[in-house]
């Protein structure tokens, strides 16, 4: 069983992606089990086979103990450490050889307070896992937002300490130039710079940003340097992600660690 765990900022698309890669996968003849990891959500885009609400719905703990909504999904994630052994059985008896994890709207409550890391690190446990991280179309045309994103990206990642590929989302909302442009500003922090430095960001900090990234991004041609533009709505770039995940997955969690960057 492997475990592809889709990842990103509220409304970036998380649960639209969750369902068509798991669709673009069953119709490549793969086995996919879709598991909600949301205990707030209302309504989801596919049918989960394994739903976390069947354990702990953040809308039944808001009116049980009266919390607002942010407490109650804080509630829920503690709540669902509980259950995580019984999740997994879940998920387990399904007998799938890949699981897309949905995970939770809010992502600030989950991957960067206590419990959210633990509940995915007991889930995962002893199957390979890739992480699947999702910079909004929107937030990545302007160059801030971009780096802000980017930032963001790595903050996950230094939390849940999984192997993860960075994807643009909606990209049925970008034109060519868009993309490439997005692509050169993450390729080459010198132009990096000179953008955020045209948008009036102070210039210290754009110099210190692209510093980190030349240090955070692996070099050359590697895996992880590389952007991916994915669409929920066209199915653009499903086939790529795929293809990015399979290599974290069959590479397992050494496979970023093969070329090192000779910077660090
Ligand atoms: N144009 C476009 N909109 C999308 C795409 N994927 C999701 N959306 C929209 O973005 C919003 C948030 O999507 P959702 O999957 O619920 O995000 P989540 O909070 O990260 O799970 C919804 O209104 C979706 O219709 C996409 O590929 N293209
Ligand atoms: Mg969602």
């Amino acid at each position: 069983m492997y475990f592809v765990v889709i990842l990103g900022p509220a409304g970036s698309g998380k649960s639209h992606l969750a369902a068509a890669l798991a669709d673009w996968m069953e119709a490549n003849q793969l086995d996919v089990t879709r598991l909600n990891l949301d205990p707030a959500v209302e309504w989801l885009p596919y049918n989960p086979d394994v739903d976390v609400r069947d354990y702990v719905n953040a809308r039944k703990v808001m009116e049980e103990y009266q919390l607002g909504p942010n407490g109650a999904m804080i509630a829920s994630v503690d709540m669902l450490i509980k259950y995580i052994d019984k999740i997994r059985e879940d998920v387990e008896s399904t007998r799938a050889n890949y699981v897309i994890v949905d995970t939770p709207g809010q992502m600030e409550l989950f991957a960067f307070r206590e419990t959210g890391p633990i509940v995915l690190s007991k889930l995962l446990e002893g199957y390979r896992s890739a992480a699947v991280f999702l910079i909004d179309a929107v937030m990545a045309a302007k160059p801030s937002s971009l780096a802000s994103s980017i930032l963001l990206a790595n903050s996950v990642r230094f939390r849940l300490k999984l192997p993860q590929i960075n994807a643009v989302s909606k990209a049925d909302l970008l034109d060519r130039n868009a993309m490439e442009e997005i692509e050169r500003m993450m390729n080459d922090p010198d132009y990096f710079y000179s953008k955020l430095v045209e948008e009036r960001v102070d210039p210290l900090q754009a110099e210190a940003f692209a510093r980190l990234l030349d240090a955070l991004q692996p070099s050359g041609a590697s895996l992880e340097a590389a952007v991916r533009f994915v669409s929920a709505v066209s199915g653009y770039g499903l086939d790529d992600l795929y293809a990015a995940v399979q290599q974290v997955l069959i590479g397992g969690e050494d496979f970023f660690t093969e070329e090192p960057n000779p910077r660090l």
